[in-house]
């Protein structure tokens, strides 16, 4: 299923927003926790996955918006080097998530930059997330050097725990932000406009359940 083409419908004149969400990093950095504390507040639980990769549904609402968001999780196919463009085509955002005791998950984010910037240009809005801060002690990526990237490829670096639930809500929260930004500049210039679905109307029947719910790319 093309998750952003989710359509769904409005309260009263609120606007309402679908977008797609990707995780992308090295197996282990916590992405799925991380998706997992989001949306479903919990951790360490295991995760029921399809053979391709799952999605998330999440409703917020910011500043009178409504925004549904498909967060795609990997089966574990990057632990294989055979994770695809199949899998982050039509994102509107990606969270590129590294272990902040793992040098190497960091250099594999600086990888995933490159492709999604090659294959998908400047449109998508990209966040970094240092994960596992419970574990400082055990820090080898420095915190400067990190920053110091996501500044560079203009990424908005985040320290999360999905363990202590630390920041996470806030690095969803500002990349849902900068998605309906953008969104909304596309919708001023209509030519450049891309894949996000914008539904204005005073129908107040939901067609996509409240609930969040799995499904595969299938
Ligand atoms: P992945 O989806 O990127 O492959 P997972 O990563 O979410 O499966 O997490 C991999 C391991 O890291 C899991 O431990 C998980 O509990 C742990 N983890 C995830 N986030 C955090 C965090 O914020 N802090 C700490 N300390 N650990 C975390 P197991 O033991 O199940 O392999
Ligand atoms: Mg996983």
């Amino acid at each position: 299923m093309d998750a952003s083409s989710t359509n769904f419908a409005t309260g009263s004149s609120s606007r309402s927003f679908s977008f797609k969400v990707v995780l992308l990093g090295e197996g282990c950095v916590g992405k799925t926790s991380v998706v997992l504390r989001y949306v479903e507040d919990r951790f360490n639980d295991k995760h029921v996955t399809t053979l391709q990769a799952s999605f998330l549904q999440k409703r917020i609402n910011i500043a009178g918006r409504r925004i549904q968001l498909a967060i795609w999780d990997t089966a574990g196919q990057e632990r294989f080097h055979a994770l695809g463009p199949i899998y982050y085509r039509d994102a509107n955002g990606a969270i590129l998530v590294y272990d902040i005791t793992d040098k190497d998950s960091f250099e594999k984010v600086k990888t995933w930059v490159k492709e999604l910037k090659k294959m998908l240009g400047n449109d998508i809005c990209l966040s970094i997330a240092g994960n596992k801060t419970d574990l400082e002690s055990q820090r080898t990526v420095s915190t400067e050097e990190a920053e110091n990237y996501a500044a560079l490829v203009g990424a908005k670096h985040y320290h999360t725990s999905a363990k202590l639930n630390h920041n996470i809500e806030e690095l969803f929260l500002d990349l849902s932000e900068r998605m309906v930004s953008i969104s909304e500049g596309q919708q001023r210039k209509p030519t450049t406009r891309r894949n996000v679905v914008v539904v204005e109307n005073s129908d107040t029947s939901a067609s996509v359940p409240e609930s969040n719910k799995t499904g595969c790319c299938g």
